[in-house]
């Protein structure tokens, strides 16, 4: 019998509304029991203050978690939202306060552009709250349309203003 082959994907999590920390533990849990999903690594955390959105939310936690998966991609993006939903996440204001956020962030080398999945994510090269994760785990990670690496993409961008890493496991 052929394996299906797996593909290593980075997980981006977000969140800053009810107990992050804890939604953060518990949909790494529900990632690390399903079948298909072996967790390889979580990286360390980060306070950081809200990109975007409206005025007066407050700081963000955020991470990313890496996975070898032998689902699809549209299945994985169906069950983070799954575990979002989980988490108590409603979707009212666009880049608005949020109990847990997961964005499929890198999939392989795999480029696409579909009407509910973009990658890599279309955001990701721009923000210090997912490359400074991102990097901990994986510096030399390439962006398959950049063409540059994860620790390039973030030395490339100004210095970051008030994030703050943090001690706790999750
Ligand atoms: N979608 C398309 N591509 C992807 C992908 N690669 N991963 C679609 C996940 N979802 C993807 O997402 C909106 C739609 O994007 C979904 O229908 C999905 O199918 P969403 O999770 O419902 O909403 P969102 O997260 O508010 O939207 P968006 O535009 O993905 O937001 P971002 O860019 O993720 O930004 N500041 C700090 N400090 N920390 C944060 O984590 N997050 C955001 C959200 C803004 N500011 C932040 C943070
Ligand atoms: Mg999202």
């Amino acid at each position: 019998m052929i394996e299906q082959s797996k593909c290593r994907a980075f997980l981006g999590f977000g969140g800053n509304l009810g107990k992050p920390l804890n939604n953060f533990r518990r949909a790494r849990q529900q990632l690390a029991k399903q079948p298909e999903i072996e967790v390889i690594a979580a990286s360390p955390l980060y306070q950081t203050p809200p990109v975007g959105g409206p005025e007066g939310q407050p700081d963000y936690l955020n991470g990313v978690v890496e996975i070898l998966t032998g689902l699809s991609v549209l299945d994985l993006l169906q069950l983070c939202q799954q575990i979002e939903a989980d988490a108590g996440r409603s979707r009212n204001l666009h880049w608005g306060a949020r109990t847990l956020d997961i964005d499929l962030l890198l999939v392989d080398d795999l480029i696409m552009d579909v009407p509910h999945l973009t990658l890599p994510h279309p955001r990701l090269y721009q923000r210090h709250f997912v490359l400074l994760p991102l990097n901990d785990l994986a510096p030399g990670q390439l962006h398959p349309l950049l063409n540059t690496t994860i620790n390039q993409l973030l030395r490339a961008l100004p210095p970051a203003v008030g994030i703050t890493r943090l001690n706790e496991t999750w």
